[in-house]
């Protein structure tokens, strides 16, 4: 008899509401929830691939050992005892020589959120790098700035808003982040349909853009520019509304401002200044949200960014309100379960860059590997991470994990991170687990929980990733960790929540438990600056608006600029080892305007090579005038075809890596975030 199982798609932001049908282990469909308030019945091509990997024979289900080239399967006793011996021997030579990164993944199980601090807490970490610093590090240094917490999101209200404006980000391909907005089409569709814009700025023309009812091309890593442009345009409109009393300051930003041009800068942004007047106009009349993502945070502006898009919703009277930014009631208050985060509390060894929310850049950790000293990483544990294919110069990072005494990696493949390590730890598959959206879901576009049991039973011999990290932290300290399991941890944040639910509660819901859309007027209550006011002018983003007024004095050049893409049928590193999403034509090329490729003698289809400074990459020409011309676009997480990689079907579509071209000493001074958007390259036919 086929059983019929609810649960929640795992793989990205979107926590999407999926039914599996399944008759023993034999995975008979995945279909989308229609009864989802959330994503009401949406799901992409990547919730049926949760059944190739389940079902992946190269998968890994044992520990696996390497001795130089050779691998072999161990039993889990042999690798925590040889692990936690090795461990203390190396930080009894120098307590400060074990470091982390923490991967993407990590989000996407509230299991490992609530266990991974007790392995650092084993290894005394003071060396913290997580896939943070290559994404959203900017943002979360804006929200502690502004609104005192790290973690406190605003959420544009799509389902009510009037212009949706989409600045570096392409959710018709990633199904939107730090926005769990699943089924974006469909959003996007009803607020076209009431009469509403979604405009998209973005040096591609890309899915989203397509369907949206404007586009506007923006040079890459110009959106400062663009954001002050606007902001001021905005802060000089005849119908700006009047602030709530809790917001300070915006006048000193104001002023502030008086030394920019706007001409200037829209000159250099290469959106004309007509337009930015007219987003001005729209975000002003609302209702509207100015949201910016990925494209918009990975640049050495990326904080700065992220307070102008702030500011704007701000002046422009969007902020907590309906239709604008809003700031949810999750079932669990992740705002109220954690510190609101600080900066600078310590420098980095090598470089001096200041910790930020407890980390240091994951662009700096070849460097703190490579050089010697008290405090150089030698042990290293990765959980659920690729920074090889995800960082910066990735090339530089795999050189460096070759030097390391030990390298721990808990993934359940071996691939261009985890071919490094002397022990891969594998967790239980994608079906055999627990899932519950810890961190999405208070960011989601309306207040819900749903919990998730697992639809298999985990296989004879296997661990789930917190038992694994659980596991290590006891050997490694010698001590037994007598916590509560993650589902009573769970239960007791659910009850301790703003709802006093129970786990029991909203498991008894199949799709989900609905408390409906989000509400505005939240705010200053919500806030959690202890003045309970938002300054609009911190210093060191006061002072940041000077470095971007460098920028229009430096001198230009017309080398190609490199940024990234996504594409709906891939994710990150990870998926393409899934023979059902990487089927179809090649997707790992380089997109470039006809214009920009006529001019190199470069047809389509035929094999470029990419320089930078960091290194070079071959791949397929992709000839389109989608991009805007002196842009280029590579996808990230490919390039699988290196020794001791063992994914079959990844290795035959390997693909070549944007990261062996982007540059670990470019980032954002504020967060620590790498700089990936508008990389110079020169690109030319391969030889
Ligand atoms: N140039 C460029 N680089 C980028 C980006 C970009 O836009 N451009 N985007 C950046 C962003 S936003 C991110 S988030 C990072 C991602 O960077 P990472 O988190 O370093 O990389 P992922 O590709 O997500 O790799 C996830 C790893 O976890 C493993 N894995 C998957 N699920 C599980 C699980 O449940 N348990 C365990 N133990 N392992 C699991 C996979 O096999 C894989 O090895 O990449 C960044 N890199
Ligand atoms: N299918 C799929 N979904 C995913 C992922 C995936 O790999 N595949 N990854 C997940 C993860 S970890 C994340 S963080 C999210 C990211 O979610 P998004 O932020 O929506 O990611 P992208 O689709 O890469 O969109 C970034 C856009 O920024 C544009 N861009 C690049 N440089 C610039 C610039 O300088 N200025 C401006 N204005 N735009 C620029 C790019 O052209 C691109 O269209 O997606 C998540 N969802
Ligand atoms: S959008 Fe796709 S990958 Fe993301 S949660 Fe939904 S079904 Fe899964
Ligand atoms: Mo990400």
């Amino acid at each position: 008899m086929p059983i019929t199982h609810h649960r929640t798609c795992s793989i990205c932001e979107a926590n999407c509401g999926i039914i599996v049908t399944a008759e023993g282990r034999d995975i008979i469909s995945i279909k989308g929830d229609p009864d989802n308030a959330l994503s009401r019945g949406h799901i992409c091509p990547k919730a049926t691939a949760l059944a190739d990997l389940q079902n992946d024979p190269d998968r890994l289900r044992k520990p696996l050992k390497r001795n130089g080239d050779s691998w072999e399967e161990i039993g889990w006793e042999q690798a925590f005892i040889e692990i936690g011996e090795r461990t203390r021997d190396i930080l009894a030579r120098d307590a400060e020589s074990a470091a982390m990164y923490i991967g993407n993944p990590n989000a996407h199980s509230y299991a490992n959120s609530l266990v991974s601090g007790e392995l650092k807490k084993a290894l005394g970490l003071k060396n913290i790098y997580s896939a943070s610093t290559v994404d959203q590090m900017p943002h979360m240094v804006a929200n502690l700035a502004l609104f005192g917490h790290s973690g406190l999101w605003g959420v544009p209200d799509i389902d009510r808003t009037e212009t949706m404006i989409i600045l570096g980000g392409n959710p018709m391909a990633s199904n939107g982040s730090v926005w769990t907005v699943p089924d974006f089409r469909n959003r996007a569709k009803a607020l076209q349909k009431r009469g509403g814009q979604l405009v998209v700025i973005d040096p591609r023309r890309t899915e989203t853009a397509k369907i949206a009812d404007r586009h506007l091309f923006i040079r890459p890593a110009t959106d400062g520019l663009l954001l002050v442009a606007l902001l001021k345009a905005v802060l000089a409109h005849p119908a700006r509304p009047a602030l709530p009393d809790y917001i300070d300051n915006l006048d000193a930003v104001a002023d502030t401002l008086s030394g920019f041009d706007s001409a200037i800068c829209a000159a250099q942004t290469g959106v004309p200044l007509g337009d930015i007047k007219w987003l001005a106009d729209r975000m002003v009349n609302g209702p509207a949200a100015l949201y910016g993502r990925i494209g918009a945070a990975t640049q050495s502006f990326g904080t700065l960014n992220a307070w102008l898009i702030a500011l704007i919703n701000i002046a422009s009277g969007q902020l907590d309100r309906e239709g604008g930014l809003l700031f949810p009631t999750p079932l669990v208050d992740t705002v109220a379960m954690a510190g609101p985060g600080s900066i600078g509390r310590r420098h980095s060894r090598v470089s001096g860059h200041p910790l930020v929310m407890g980390e240091f850049p994951a662009a700096t950790l070849a460097e703190e590997i490579e050089t010697p000293g008290e405090g150089q990483i030698k042990a290293l544990f990765v959980v659920a991470g690729n920074p090889v294919l995800s960082t910066p110069n990735g090339r530089r990072l795999d050189a460096a994990l070759e030097s390391l005494e030990l390298m721990v990696s808990i993934d359940m493949y071996r691939n261009a991170t985890s071919r490094r390590a002397h022990y891969i730890l594998p967790p239980v598959g994608p079906l055999e687990r627990e899932h519950y959206g810890l961190f999405l879901l208070p960011i989601a576009i309306r207040n819900f929980g749903k919990f998730s049991r697992p639809l298999f039973e985990a296989e004879e011999g296997t661990l789930h990733d917190w038992q694994i990290i659980r596991k290590l932290a006891e050997t490694i300290s010698g001590l037994p960790i007598e916590r509560a399991t993650p589902r009573e941890a769970l239960d007791n944040l659910l009850k301790a929540g703003p709802y006093a639910i129970s786990l029991a509660e909203v498991e008894a819901e199949p799709s989900g438990k609905d408390f409906g859309p989000l509400q505005a007027g939240r705010f200053p209550e919500r806030l959690r600056t202890p003045t309970k006011r938002i300054d609009c002018a911190p210093a060191n983003l006061i002072a940041d608006l000077e470095r971007l007024h460098e920028t229009l004095a430096q001198a230009k050049d017309d080398r190609l600029r490199l940024i990234g893409r996504r594409h709906v049928r891939s994710n990150n590193s990870w998926l393409h080892n899934s023979p059902r999403l990487v089927k179809g034509p090649e997707r790992c090329t380089l997109m470039i305007h006809p214009d920009d490729a006529r001019a190199r003698n470069l047809g389509d289809g035929s094999l470029a090579e990419v320089a930078s400074k960091s290194g070079a990459i071959r791949l397929p020409v992709e000839v389109t005038d989608d991009m805007m011309p002196g842009t280029v676009s590579i996808p990230h997480g490919w390039g699988h075809n290196l020794p001791g990689v063992s994914m079959a079907v990844a290795q035959a579509h390997a693909g070549a890596s944007i990261n062996d071209l982007t540059e670990e000493d470019a980032l954002d001074p504020l967060s620590g975030n790498a700089a990936f958007s508008g990389v110079p390259v020169e690109v030319r036919p391969a030889a």
